[in-house]
């Protein structure tokens, strides 16, 4: 064999060594689980919500949009921050299955989605009109469908983890959503009051990140114990 081609073989087999090191480990059952959870609130004042104008569609979409880039409740809850644990190694099994990607309204619901990696995504279109779903993807395939109101459900299976994958509908500018794949069960989204929890996490130190579209990324160092409850209350601004 070529010397570069033995290079080349060792070279695979050390990359496919660590892939196999670093994979999470699913378990059938966490022995004194404990659980992570709190609220992520804007610091300061939270800007009013952004106004776009429909060009388009206006019977089925309306004559304006508020902007989902930024959803700040009443008591300063930020809806739709991704909360993941990023250093976790072992613990509950992943369960792919089956989640809804609904557009109704001109507007898709959810606006944040996060499931296991291998689910199938169901996406519907309630609107009656067309739509076209298109997604940004590097570590799935991008794909760019148009779903005409005949065509009810388009389902899409997302194979591989990814972090976040943005979907876009190019017929109307304002429709945008992201979808997250993960490669383990710990993660959440937040509620419209910017709640979250995390359940079933094996007893240990943790990092946890915190990912909102426009307000960015931190993370925190948690510690869970047995059978108790971590709270992490975070708040995230406009830099
Ligand atoms: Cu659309």
């Amino acid at each position: 064999m070529h010397r570069a081609m033995l290079g080349a073989v060792a070279l695979l087999a050390a990359s496919v060594l660590a892939a196999q090191t670093s994979a999470y480990e699913g378990v059938d059952a966490v022995a004194d689980g404990g659980s992570i959870s709190g609220e992520v609130k804007y610091q300061g004042d939270a800007p009013a919500p952004a106004k776009v104008p429909v060009t388009k569609d206006n019977e089925v979409c309306g004559k304006e949009k508020e902007s989902p880039d930024l959803i700040v409740g009443a008591d300063k809850g930020i809806a739709n921050v991704v909360v993941r644990i990023t250093n976790i190694q072992k613990g509950k099994k992943l369960t792919p299955g089956t989640a809804t990607f609904d557009q109704k309204g001109c507007e898709y619901n959810p606006h944040v989605l996060a499931f296991a990696a291998g689910s199938t995504v169901n996406i519907l279109n309630s609107d009656g009109i067309l739509h076209n779903v298109h997604t940004t993807s590097t570590a799935n395939p991008s794909f760019n469908q148009a779903q005409p109101k005949f065509k009810k459900t388009i389902e899409a299976k997302i194979e591989k983890p990814e972090f976040p994958i943005k979907v876009q509908c190019d017929a109307h500018g304002w429709m945008h959503a992201w979808w997250v794949s993960e490669d383990h069960p710990y993660y959440a989204v937040t509620d419209a009051k910017g709640a979250f929890k995390i359940a079933d996490v094996p007893p240990g130190d943790y990092e946890v990140e915190f990912w909102h579209e426009t307000l960015g990324k931190q993370t925190q160092k948690v510690s869970v114990k047995a059978k108790e409850d971590a709270k992490v209350n975070v708040q995230m601004t406009k830099k």
